[in-house]
């Protein structure tokens, strides 16, 4: 999906700051000065806003950061000394031990919310500290978490931050392979699990998945469950654990473990383009500044806010903005186990009137998603908390952030578009409430601290002025940055610091506009070359998506006598279309009228689904392979939401060449 500045009036038309959004946190005057400062003196920057947070011992450096290939070295506050989860928890309890920290709403709808209070949490996490430590955990562990989306995720991040343990989240929708892999490519010495996991009103096997895993893993691992439905599982004496149980058994005092800012706090695999998933490193003291400044100002956050993101805490966005971010700063944090359209396509705005939500952050998948069933499901519900819009994870098409703006947030709300990206630690790119006028798609400009570059993809040579289109770069770095992966430095300086020296590349392609507005295009490997053109796939599937028959589209490229490449589109259609020989000859011209002939699709093949990670992006390297009618060779589908999707594309390809 695209960044398109092209569409109608409405779309590309500049959003001024809501009239009645009032009394931000910054301003368009506070922004200007700020940006300016944090760019002159990145060690005066830094070396304040490092007091966000508590340190058992300061720092006396700031910033020690090298992006020289070779010697790639990522240091923020080097010398300090702190514990994550007491800056979560112990620091609050004295003005807000009584106040809820985590608001866990459950996947069924009939059975009650649950109100965490700060000092429940506190002791909660003090209690699996102590279970974790009983069972030989200890700092700089690593420690698997693969759970539901229950307050007892959080506390098993906090958990291991307070003994100093690294965790790595597997995300709940992943296989026992996956699973398998990540446990051993961490040494993990425990893994988290829970009976199994309900969502949508269907329930995955989380400990029976966990069991087929550790059949790969070293026998010494083991396996803590939490009894969440108390569906029934396998137990293995000697290497299961009740951890419910031995919580309530164990001691509510667990003393926080100094641990140093470059001690690592997390490791979370993400997937590149090529080759197994990396494991990302963040360490503690520069994260934790980073998410918690960005959680505040990029959604105006304020003391007795209600801030809500819907992602997993699987996910690099549920770490940063539903854990850490939040809890730093002594927010109240929705924690929702279930899915968008469960029981129905009005769950979400049911649950924003319930816990009278007033920041909600979620994903464009899930906007068009809702789009595609009707304004009607928001309209029942009563959004009136409603102050700030987020979204993340791709780019928001224009008719998407249109809709948002206008059902959700009746046009009062701010929509924060924010770029980032798990190595990222929290957002580069992004409006800030209160200071950004918008454009729907983009996602403007730079949060503090941030230098983007946009440097020309073959020649690495940086464009200077506006407008400017090629890769996006970082030129400096900032503390929420990946320090490396894990236990492979090499190919973390060979992913990010190599091919355009000095900078750190993003992967991702960019334009910005004549007023200096960054248009995320899309990965940089999801550009097409028709007849000697550059195109982003992103920006005819904005166009298709554009057209009111379309739910989804996704392009991509296939080998095309002629031009080099043809353009390839899947097209899911609204509920109840009809898909004929008009239509697709219609949505040709309809892309051509966008976009230009040289967009026009030469293929659209109907899709009643797309292939999907379990994070809601659109798997192109499948679609890619089944465009070029290769289809026997589509790698590793495991991590698809629904692999079902593949066989219907494979059946129903358009190109038999
Ligand atoms: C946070 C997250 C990162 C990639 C990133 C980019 C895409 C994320 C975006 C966006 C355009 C946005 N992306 N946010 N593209 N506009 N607001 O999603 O992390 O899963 O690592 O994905 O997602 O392509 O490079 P991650």
């Amino acid at each position: 999906m695209a960044g398109r500045d092209q569409g109608s009036a409405e779309a590309t038309s500049k959003h001024p700051v809501p009239p009645g959004f009032a009394g931000a946190l910054v301003t368009p005057e506070s922004y200007s000065a700020m940006y300016a400062a944090s760019i002159a003196d990145p060690d005066a920057f830094w070396g304040e806003q490092g007091k966000r947070i508590d340190w058992i011992k300061p720092y006396t450096r700031v910033k020690n950061t090298d992006f020289t290939f070779g010697q790639v070295s990522i240091n923020w506050f080097e010398d300090g000394v702190l514990n994550v989860a007491a800056n979560c928890t112990d620091r609050h309890l004295a003005r807000r031990g009584s106040q809820t920290a985590i608001i866990w709403e459950p996947d069924d709808p009939k059975t009650p919310a649950r109100h965490i209070s700060y000092a429940e949490l506190h002791e909660n996490v003090c209690r699996m500290a102590n279970v974790l430590k009983a069972h030989g955990a200890a700092k700089g562990d690593r420690v698997v978490l693969y759970l539901p989306m229950i307050p007892e995720a959080a506390y098993a991040m906090l958990a291991c931050a307070r003994i100093g343990a690294i965790h790595s989240v597997v995300f709940g929708g992943f296989s026992p392979d996956a699973l398998a892999n990540r446990v051993n490519d961490s040494e993990a010495k425990i893994v988290i699990t829970a009976d199994t996991a309900p969502r949508g009103g269907r329930r995955t096997p989380l400990k029976s998945n966990a069991d087929a895993a550790l059949l790969h893993c070293d026998d010494k691992v083991k396996c803590m469950v939490v009894k969440h439905t108390g569906d029934q599982t396998t137990w293995v004496d000697g290497r299961d654990i009740d951890i419910l149980a031995e919580m309530r058994a164990a001691s509510a005092d667990c003393p926080a473990e100094p641990v140093n800012a470059e001690d690592p706090l997390f490791v979370l695999y993400t997937s590149g383009s090529t080759g197994k998933p990396k494991g990302v490193v963040h360490t503690s003291g520069g994260y934790l500044v980073y998410a918690a400044m960005t959680h505040q100002l990029t959604f105006d956050y304020k003391d007795g806010d209600i801030f809500w993101c819907t992602a997993d805490v699987g996910w690099v966005t549920g770490h940063s903005y539903i854990v850490y971010g939040p809890l730093a700063n002594g927010a109240t944090t929705v924690m929702f186990e279930g899915v968008p359209t469960f029981p129905d396509a009005g769950r979400f705005w049911e649950v924003c009137a319930k816990h009278k939500v007033n920041q909600f952050y979620t994903a464009p998948t899930a906007i068009r998603a809702l789009m595609g069933q009707g304004a009607e499901w928001v309209e029942k519900h009563d959004l009136s908390s409603l102050r700030v819009l987020g979204t993340v994870g791709e780019p928001i098409n224009p008719e998407a952030w249109v809709w948002y703006d206008k059902h959700v947030g009746k046009g009062k709300c701010p929509i924060v578009d924010t770029w980032w990206q798990t190595e990222t630690g929290g957002h580069l790119i992004t409006p800030l409430p209160g200071a950004t006028e918008t454009k729907p798609g983009s996602a403007t400009l730079p949060f503090f601290g941030i230098k983007p570059v946009v440097l020309n993809a073959e020649s690495g040579v940086v464009q200077e002025g506006n407008p400017a289109e090629g890769v996006l770069c970082i030129a400096d770095s900032w503390p929420g940055q990946m320090r490396t992966v894990w236990g492979d430095h090499q190919r973390f300086q060979e992913t990010y610091f190599q091919q355009y020296k000095g900078y750190y590349f993003t992967g991702d392609g960019c334009r910005r506009d004549e007023d200096g507005y960054y248009w995320i295009t899309g990965r940089v490997d999801d550009v097409i070359n028709v007849s000697g053109h550059r195109m982003g796939t992103a920006e005819v599937e904005s166009a298709l998506v554009a057209h009111e028959k379309v739910a989804e589209a996704a392009v991509v490229g296939y080998p095309h006598e002629i031009k080099g490449q043809g353009i390839y589109a899947y097209v899911t259609l609204m509920n109840g279309v009809e898909p004929t020989e008009d239509l697709r000859k219609e949505l040709v011209k309809w892309v051509r009228n966008e976009i230009g002939p040289i967009a026009s699709p030469d293929l659209i093949q109907w899709a009643p689904g797309l292939p999907k990670t379990r994070s809601g992006k659109i798997m192109r390297r499948i679609l890619r392979k089944i465009a070029e009618n290769d289809f026997g060779a589509l790698g590793d589908t495991s991590t698809l939401a629904d692999p079902s999707v593949v066989d219907d594309l494979i059946g129903n390809r358009m190109n038999r060449a």
